[in-house]
């Protein structure tokens, strides 16, 4: 059966393009730093983010481990939402192998942290404290509702920041979702902070792979960190194929999930027994959640909307995050709609 599959942007399957390049990618041995497609990769990417430097990282996780190691030593503080991907997803590998700190500071609905909030968690030079060293922001935010943050917020907590001896660093992972929200240049969401991740295998369907990017001297750390951590990949040139034409052909077209996102919602809306998590999708997610009249549970609610052809994702007992992306058309946006209607009458 083919499935209209919603559970996430990261299910997107490479499309002929890219297939195309990587049959074709020319290929060196890349810990030699002798791969020219990934170095082809790692220049395109940097000079989207407006910094020196790029190093191709295998996932979006190994892209904000290796950035937070590269700025702190163990024992350091990272200030991190309590939503974050980096503090909920990623396996607590900022601790478990970097003996790295994190202050959990809560999220605001849009994702954000209240600058009052990290202003009041920055540690005074106290030996019963740890040492602030960074904070890490995220763009879009995923358990926020795919929400963006502004050029401006950004910079503003940047500028806070720096003036405190403070890096920052941005999960990014959707950060061209954010971009084409505001309808601003990625470079601008990337400007001022001092790292950036974000991943080619998302809404730009690449296969595999993410980038991370920031001044010359940063990446050679996070190099050395990247092969300790296995990320050292030899001819993955491969995969940085795809990354080039993710780049430049698909960051273009987001708004276009977005749209559907807004279609899908408003669909949403009108079928009893589902409540919106936002009245207008942000960007390409749809969060919602059953009514408490429902009797089911969104796992059996899941399992047979999946009878349907639908794949959706459960967040709880009684909530849902559905995905768009390029795999995703109206029609298929309109078959989700109907099957939810025909799984809740
Ligand atoms: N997010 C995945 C899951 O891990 C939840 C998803 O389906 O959305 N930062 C953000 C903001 C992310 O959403 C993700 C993946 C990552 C980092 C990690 O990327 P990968 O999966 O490449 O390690």
């Amino acid at each position: 059966m083919e499935y209209v599959d919603l559970r996430s942007d990261t299910v997107t399957k490479p499309t002929p393009a890219m297939r195309e390049a990587m049959a074709n990618a020319v290929v060196g041995d890349d810990v030699y730093g002798e791969d020219p497609t990934i170095n082809r990769l790692q220049e395109l990417a940097a000079g989207m983010m407006g910094k020196e430097s790029g190093l191709f990282v295998a996932s979006g996780t190994m892209g904000n481990l290796v950035g937070v190691l590269a700025h702190c030593q163990r024992g350091d503080e990272v200030i991190v939402g309590n939503k974050a991907h980096t503090f909920l997803y990623e396996a607590g590998g900022i601790s478990v192998l970097g003996g790295v700190h994190s202050c959990q500071l809560p999220n605001q609905p849009d994702g954000s942290l209240a600058l009052e909030d990290i202003e009041n968690a920055i540690r005074p030079d106290d030996p019963h404290d740890p040492i602030t060293r960074l904070i890490c922001l995220e763009n879009t935010h995923n358990r926020c509702g795919g929400t963006f943050q502004s050029p401006e917020y950004i910079k503003r907590v940047s500028k806070f920041a720096h003036a405190r001896k403070l890096f920052v660093h941005l999960d990014g992972a959707r950060i061209f979702n954010a971009a084409a929200a505001q309808q601003v240049n990625a470079r601008e969401l990337a400007a001022t902070v001092d790292s950036v991740t974000f991943c080619l295998s998302k809404g730009l369907c690449a296969p595999v792979g993410s980038v991370l990017c920031g001044s010359k001297e940063y990446i050679r750390k996070a190099l050395r960190l990247r092969k300790m951590v296995g990320g050292g990949m030899r001819q993955a040139g491969i995969l940085a194929a795809a990354g080039i034409v993710a780049l430049e052909t698909m960051t273009g077209r987001l708004s276009e999930d977005h749209a559907r996102a807004r279609n899908l919602a408003s669909g949403l809306r009108e079928v009893p027994g589902l409540v919106l998590g936002q009245e207008i999708p942000a960007t390409n997610m749809v969060f919602l959640s059953l009514d408490p009249l429902v009797k089911s549970k969104a796992e059996e609610v899941a399992d047979n909307l999946k009878e349907h052809g639908i794949l959706v994702g459960v967040t709880g007992a009684r909530s849902f995050r559905l995905v768009l992306h390029y795999w995703i058309n109206d029609i298929g946006v309109d078959q989700t709609i109907t099957a939810f209607r025909s799984v809740l009458h």
